[in-house]
């Protein structure tokens, strides 16, 4: 069978694409080499931020407000739980570059931010301290996506339109010339017109098989959860929070069903060579360190560690994504380079890889993620 397109790499991006390709009437093959949701990538840990206004540059502004829109609409018909709007509470000194980011960001856009010195945060959420070189901007409309549940809900989603599913397949070769898309897996051959490569960390190891590579690096990252029953922690009570002090950067969420408190470092972490076998959780010091140390930073009360997983950040030498056609190659569109931030915009970024492929102008400005930035 022809298919219109074929994505290999079935997590946030090409589990979302699947879907907005599917409920346009494309023939979609989907291949994974596992069978996600599952903790070998980097959507896993239950839980992702969404912040409109935005940090790493306004920019990304538009793509996080259509991402929201998306996630609206996919929160009324999944059932499961999509989206909790916490709330988003940026902390930082008030000339970090960061915070400076937040604020123009919901200037240009006119978002709804609330700016407040460290004691006001203090006393308006009394689950954190913040020193008095610190102070906040709060988002209302931002909050917590449920990662997990997300992937799933495409996956059924993308199913009921009848895509074609291939989990814990390894595509063997892939072959492309101006008559379309040639894979083989399992020794059998499959054509596409279009194919979206979308494999996060293993995203080389598809590409070589192109005799192409792009400038990604994988580092491997932790995050932990630790326990609280106090109600000031919970999601009604406590919002998710970004901290970047200009030398480090976390992020936490609230207690979400009974499940702890969670709280992972941005920056740092270890870059690694074999991202299919990384170190588990503990294996550094700085992996239990790092929370417990920012805790009794910007936390009132400090808990208990109870579980620490670890990820990987697929990541582009500037830190924005790579959304474009393969150089030279039109009809291969590869979706990397998330660099730690891309899972809030994973809806989005669905949809425009469906506009691509059905070879439509994109409605968003991707420009900024050509792969040409690199030369
Ligand atoms: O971009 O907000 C973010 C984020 C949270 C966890 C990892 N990245």
């Amino acid at each position: 069978m022809a298919y219109d397109v074929i994505i290999i790499g079935a997590g946030s991006m090409g589990m979302s694409a699947s879907y907005y390709l599917a409920k346009r009437g494309a023939r979609v093959l989907m291949i994974d080499r596992y069978d996600p949701p599952h903790s070998e990538g980097a959507h896993h840990g239950d839980t992702r931020l969404i912040r409109h206004a935005y940090g790493e540059g306004s920019s990304y502004v538009p793509m996080a407000l259509r991402a929201q829109e998306l996630w609206e609409e996919l929160n009324e018909i999944s059932d499961k739980n999509i989206f909790h709007k916490t709330g988003v509470l940026n902390v930082g000194t008030e000339n970090s570059s960061f915070l400076k980011n937040v604020a123009q960001s919901a200037e240009s856009y006119n978002l709804r931010l609330e700016k407040l010195t460290h004691s006001q945060v203090n006393d308006r959420w009394p689950g954190f301290a913040l020193h008095e070189n610190l102070m906040g901007y709060f988002e209302p409309d931002s909050g917590v996506l449920m990662s997990e549940n997300i992937i799933e809900s495409y996956k059924k989603l993308a199913m009921e339109y009848e895509i074609d599913y291939l989990p814990n397949t390894e595509v063997q070769s892939i072959c492309s010339d101006e008559e379309g898309i040639r894979i083989t897996f399992n020794d059998m051959e499959v054509n596409a017109s279009k194919l979206i490569i979308s494999a996060g960390k293993g995203t080389n190891k598809v590409l070589s098989l192109l005799n192409e590579q792009l400038p990604l690096t994988t580092v491997r990252k932790t995050f932990s959860w630790f326990e609280t029953n106090e109600a000031i922690y919970q999601s009604s009570e406590f919002p998710g929070w970004a901290y970047d002090n200009g030398n480090q950067t976390y992020y936490g969420f609230p207690s979400i069903e009974g499940k702890g408190l969670k709280i992972g470092r941005h920056d740092k972490g270890e870059v690694v060579e074999d991202a299919d076998n990384l170190e588990e959780f503990g294996t550094f010091e700085s992996d239990q360190d790092d929370v417990e140390t920012i805790q009794s930073h910007l936390l009132s009360q400090s808990h208990e560690l109870t579980e620490g997983k670890v990820c990987t950040y697929t990541n582009t030498p500037d830190g924005d994504f790579i959304i474009d056609h393969l150089p030279g190659r039109e009809n291969i569109i590869v979706a990397c380079g998330f660099s730690g931030h891309g899972f809030k915009f994973s809806s989005v970024i669905g949809e425009i890889l469906s506009e691509i492929v059905l070879d439509e102008k994109t409605k968003l400005d991707i420009v900024p993620f050509r792969i040409d930035r690199f030369e």
